[in-house]
Formats: C-alpha cells, structure tokens, sequence
C-alpha cells in the first residue's frame, strides 16, 4: 500500500492511503470506474439494480416478479411476492454447492478451547433444533428469544429459528432480568433459548438463573418453553413442564428438515435498541432484502473470497453480530471465526493470538477495543501485536463508533502491517448492512472517514428543512430512498416507527438516521460527528439517556431527580456521566462514594452492566433555566471537566455548579 499525502501540508491535513496493487488485483470492486459504475447502474435504474443482485446472491423458491413496492410508504416493500428461507441460503445450498465439508465456524470458547464445525455438521445441528422447535408447536410467525453468551449453539438457535419461520429476538447475555423480561413482553415470545451459564474472562456468569428472574417479574406469560444448553455444567434449577435442556430437544430428532419458505417481508428478526425517548424499540427486519444486504455488503465491503478466514469480534446480541456472523458470511459459504470471552483476557493480546492461530484474514472489529488494546500493547511488549505473526491478514474493518485517525493510523501499522486496506463502517442496527464505506480495492482511505456510500445507498446530508446542504458544511444525516435491508417497523408500534425515521420535517420522505455529518469539500467524503438525539455511544454499545435516568429515579428510596449526559473517552469512545438529586441532604467523601456505588449497581441491575455511569455528580438541584429546564449544555461542560463558558444568568440557583465540580 503506498501512502501519498494530499494537497499542501497544514496542521489538520491528514494522509490518504491507496489499496496495493496486490488487493486491487483479486478484489471484487478493483477501481473507482469500477464503483462508479454501479453508482450510475442504481441511478439509472434503481429496481433493476437491486433485482439483478437480489436474484445473483440468493436462491429464491419463488421468483419475485416485483422488486420495490412504495404503495404503503413508509413502510416499502422489497420483493414481495418472492418466497425463500434465510437458513436454506445460508446452509443446504452450499452442501448442494459441494461445501459440505468446508468448515463454517471456527469456535474458540474463553479458555482457548477450539471446536471446528463444518456446513454439513451445522445444517445437521440446524435441523435437529428446528424440528425439536417445532415438535414443541413453534411455528411461522411466533417470536423465540434468544438469550446466550457467544457460541455455535448461538448462531444455530438463530438460524434454527429462520429455518421454521420463526422470528427471533436476541438479548446480549450483558442484559439485566428486567431487560429481558420487558423484551420478552415486547415480542410475545412463545420461547426463549438460553444456556446454564457464560464465561467471560476466566469468570462463570449466570444465564438461566436470570431468565428465572426475568419470568418471576411478570408480564411473561406468553412463554411455554425454556431451552437450556450446557455450557458448564453445573447444577442450576429447571422447572418442570417449562424447562428443557437443548441436548434433550434435539435427542431423537431427524437431521433433515423442511424449510418454511416465507414471503420476503416475513420479519426475519426484531432486535431491541435505544433510541432518544422512551423505552427501547424493537427494531423489526424483513428475510429477503435484509438477508440480500448481508450477503452483497459481505462480498463488496469485506471483498469475502472462498479461502478468507473471516472474523467479525460483535457479539451476537448486537446487530453487527448478526449480519456479519449469523448470515452475511454463511450465505455465501464462507468460514469464520466466533469467540466466546473478551479481548484482554486471558491477555491483550487475544486477538493478536487468535488471528495468529486461525490464519485469519479479514478482520473487523470496534474502535473501543482497539484504543484498549493500543494501550495494553505500550505498556507491554509481550500483548503488542509486533509479537504475533498477523502476516495473513489483508484486510480490517472497524465498526459502532468513529475511529479516531491516531487510532486508525495505528491499527493499519501495527495490525495490517501497512498492506491492508481499512474499511471504516458506518451503519446501524436500522439499516441492517453497511450504508457509508470504503470499497477496499478501490476507494483511497483518509483516516477518520467512512468516504462514500455504498453502491445504491442515497445517503445525504440535509437542514432542519430538508434542503441538501453544501459540502464543507455540517448537517442531518438522511437516506434519500429506501434501499432492501432497512427497519420495515418497530414492532407493535407503526406511529413510533413513521415518527422516529421519516419524521414530517423532511415531509415523510427521507430516512432519519440521527446523526450528523459532514462532506469533505474536495473528496465528498463524508464524516459522522455523532449522534443528533439523546442516544450515547459507550465502547459501541447504543443507549438512550432516559433509559439511564429512569433507572436511576427508580432508585425511589434515594434518588429524588437524575440527568444522564455524554462525556468524551479515550477508551470507550463516550462515558455515561449521571447528575443526581438525592431525597437526603448532600454527600461527600466515602459516604457520596458509597452511594454512587450503589447507584451504578442499581442501573447495574435495571439496565445491564455496560449502562452503569462512569462518573456520578451530586448536587442539591440541577441547573435549571428559570423556566424549570434542565440545562444539558452546561451539564456536559462539567462532565468534560471544561471552564463553563455558557451564560449562566438564567440559572435558578449558581451555587450548585460548585456542588456538582466533584465525580463520583
Ligand atoms: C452497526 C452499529 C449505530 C450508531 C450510529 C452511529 C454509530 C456506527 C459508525 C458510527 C461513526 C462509524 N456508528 N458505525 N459512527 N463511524 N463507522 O453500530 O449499530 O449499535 O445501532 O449503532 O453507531 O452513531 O448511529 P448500532
């Protein structure tokens, strides 16, 4: 890869990096003529572009005869007269294709321990569960959550689900019992798979205990069956009638069975994230465009070839999890890698091993856990990847959050070794696949940036009125046209799903993503400068703000009022900071350190652990206008430790910004 500097040299000029002759060679979009043409191929004729790939990528039972239908917009309609089953593309047409021996999955569970299965033996496993599903009355159209740490049972539970028609719902196994039961409430679920335990970083965490939880606090009855799998072993309790372990769902049942084949609209999945107001929303994905995005963004993006060790380090619980480990790469045969853990255990330097080991050779992971990994690898030689021998690698992906150019330029350097293109990824778990992207053997990389669209993506950046801003100049992040993958709804809730992304400020026509953005003046490049609404990023994990503050105001016996803001962080990208009132006078020393440990245990237990605030503020009053609003601005000046420069003359009582100077 050669590395050319653009333009004349001023401080903030950053180096563009080009693909090398090498990656340009075999990869599957080698030029920017190449690009361009299916950017003029979309435009031209937009259903003809995306039916042309909808019938290329996948295997239809029936043929659609209809590409995009906009009768009932927003809610848009891609292929739906087609019929097709996202199991069957992801399993038995690459056994019919000969793949049969090919390994799927390279599992490496916590402690090192590695299991190979191949597409055979997965569409094997696949159909034993589907039919035990089945054999217990699931079917077409019921909800099935899924609660379980990272695993191959993991993925064949989701995929189980796909074969039978069966939409599931994953719960990352981070969730608290009060989570998963309003989730499980949500969808209806008539099942939920789960394991015993989940190990992470040497430590053996609880899962169907907290199912248990989940199930006693109420509103669950729409629930017949548990599934457990045996991670550990260990004794837990079953209740009889309800709770069965997986080993004996599957006992006895046959390694053949029929796919459902459903409509292309059939909701595929419904995955739960947060979003400015309000509880969080069950983001409700279609089997046919969604599954045709995954396959494409896998091939074009990743540029996956028939001999690539593909690794995506998400978490199944996460939307990344599934496109990029659950169906994009396993529908077009593809081999990857699933770890079970975290990357700094049982050091930092898992992943430098594990990409060692398994010869891997695309690799996409977040920002967050490469900052904490730059960090690991300074402080000591021995977790630095110089110490591994990464040479198979030819490409890396990053992917949640923005990747910070020193961050960017480190991981090209010290992990693709200067040859592998960096694809920087911008999408959500609504758009179900890559929106904004480098295609990695064509499109020159300027650290920071997620450059261009994908091909056919009508990505945007508008005002408040919805007119095109010019580029240089900062603005709302929209999505012109509908494109296959996106939300199709937010289950149970039409009206939240019309006003949370085709708002009527843009008349109802463009998909609101909620950030900003911004075009580079030359290049037209875009960059996201985060997110417009109440949604904070900590270490690519998606919460709301509310969602934090009503877990600590349910705090009633302590907390009078609470405010939840953002706080830039070197490692996890932005840090959760609470302001809080409490019912009792001010605390200070060990006492205030004590009650802000019981307050992060409290959203530990409502929430999940990952939504505990990092810093916690107490103050007698929050500053208010004299209006009676909470002045966020100046709220997250002091979470930055930043000299308050707002005008500070409409606050009620001035006297608690001293309060409020000491973190917690
Ligand atoms: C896939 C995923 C979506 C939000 C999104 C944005 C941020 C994701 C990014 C990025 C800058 C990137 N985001 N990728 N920001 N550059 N490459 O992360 O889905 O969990 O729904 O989060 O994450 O703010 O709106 P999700």
């Amino acid at each position: 890869m050669t590395a050319t500097t653009a333009g004349e040299s001023t401080p903030t000029q950053l180096t563009t990096y080009l693909p090398s002759a090498e990656f340009v060679k075999n990869a599957a979009i080698p030029s920017m003529d190449a690009y361009n043409a299916l950017v003029k191929e979309a435009e031209t004729d937009y259903e003809g572009y995306w039916g042309r790939l909808a019938k290329e990528l996948l295997s239809w039972k029936v043929p659609f005869t209809q590409v995009l239908d906009e009768s009932d917009a927003p809610f848009f309609k891609w292929f739906a007269d087609g019929k097709l089953n996202a199991s069957y593309n992801c399993l038995d047409r690459n056994v019919e294709k000969g793949l049969g021996d090919k390994t799927a999955i390279i599992f490496e569970a916590d402690g090192g321990e590695v299991t190979k299965i191949t597409y055979k033996a997965l569409l094997d496993k696949v159909c034993r569960i589907a039919n035990g599903l089945r054999a217990m009355g699931v079917k077409k159209g019921d909800r099935v959550v899924i609660y379980i740490s990272m695993s191959i049972d993991g993925v064949a539970a989701m995929q189980a689900c796909a074969r039978i028609g069966a939409t599931h719902s994953v719960v990352f196994g981070g969730f608290s019992a009060q989570s998963l039961r309003d989730r499980v409430e949500d969808t209806g679920a008539v099942a939920i798979i789960t394991a015993d335990h989940q190990v992470r970083g040497g430590k053996l965490l609880p899962l169907k205990s907290i199912v248990d939880e989940a199930l006693i606090l109420g509103g669950c009855d729409s629930i017949k069956n548990v599934l457990v799998v045996k991670r550990s072993g260990s004794e837990i309790a079953m209740t009889a009638g309800r709770d069965t372990w997986m080993d004996d769902v599957v006992k006895g049942q046959s390694t053949t069975c029929e796919p459902e084949w459903v409509e292309a609209e059939h909701p595929l999945f419904l995955l739960y994230t947060s979003g400015s107001t309000g509880k969080p929303k069950g983001v409700q994905h279609s089997t046919g465009g969604y599954l045709l995005h995954a396959a494409l963004t896998t091939k074009w993006t990743f540029d996956l070839k028939a001999d690539d060790v593909f690794w995506c380090t998400a978490d199944i619980g996460w939307v990344t999890g599934h496109t990029y480990i659950t169906y994009g790469p396993l529908a077009l045969g593809g081999t990857e890698i699933v770890f079970e853990g975290v990357p700094t255990y049982p050091d930092a330097g898992r992943f430098w091993k594990m990409i060692q080991d398994h010869k891997c050779t695309v690799f996409y992971t977040a920002p967050t856990a490469i900052r904490s990994l730059i960090k690991a690898a300074e402080a000591k030689d021995s977790v630095h990847p110089k110490s591994y021998d990464l040479s198979s690698l030819r490409l890396l992906g990053s992917v949640g959050e923005p990747i910070n150019p020193a961050a960017w330029e480190w991981y090209y350097k010290h992990v693709g070794g200067s040859k592998c293109p960096i694809v920087d990824t911008f999408w959500q778990t609504e758009t179900g696949g890559h929106m904004i992207t480098p295609m990695p053997g064509a499109t020159p990389m300027i650290p920071g940036s997620c450059t261009l669209p994908f091909p056919g993506i009508q990505a945007a950046i508008v005002d408040e009125t919805g007119k095109d801003v010019p580029n240089g100049q900062g603005g709302i992040l929209v999505v012109k046209k509908p494109w296959p993958s996106m939300i199709r709804n937010i289950w149970g809730d039409p009206e939240r799903f019309k006003k949370s992304y085709y708002p009527d400020d843009f008349k109802g026509k463009y998909y609101l993503a909620g950030d900003g953005a911004i075009r580079d003046e030359k290049t037209g490049y875009f960059t996201i400068t985060g997110r417009i609404d109440d949604v904070l990023n900590v270490s690519g994990h998606r919460m709301g703000t509310m969602e934090i503050e009503s877990a600590l105001v349910s705090c009633t016996d302590l907390v009078a009022e609470a405010a939840v803001v953002g706080r830039p962080d070197d490692t996890t990208g932005e840090a959760v900071c609470a302001f809080v009132v409490l019912k009792r006078s001010l605390p200070m020393g060990d006492e205030a350190k004590a009650i802000a440990k019981q307050l992060r245990d409290h959203v530990g237990k409502e929430i999940g652990p990952i939504a505990k605030p990092k810093d916690i503020r107490f103050g007698e009053n929050l500053p208010k206008t004299r209006s009676g609003k909470i002045m966020r601005r100046l709220l997250r000046s002091i979470a930055k430790g930043e000299a308050i420069t707002q005008d500070t003359s409409t606050l009620e009582n001035p006297a608690i910004l001293d309060q409020l100077g000491q973190a917690y």
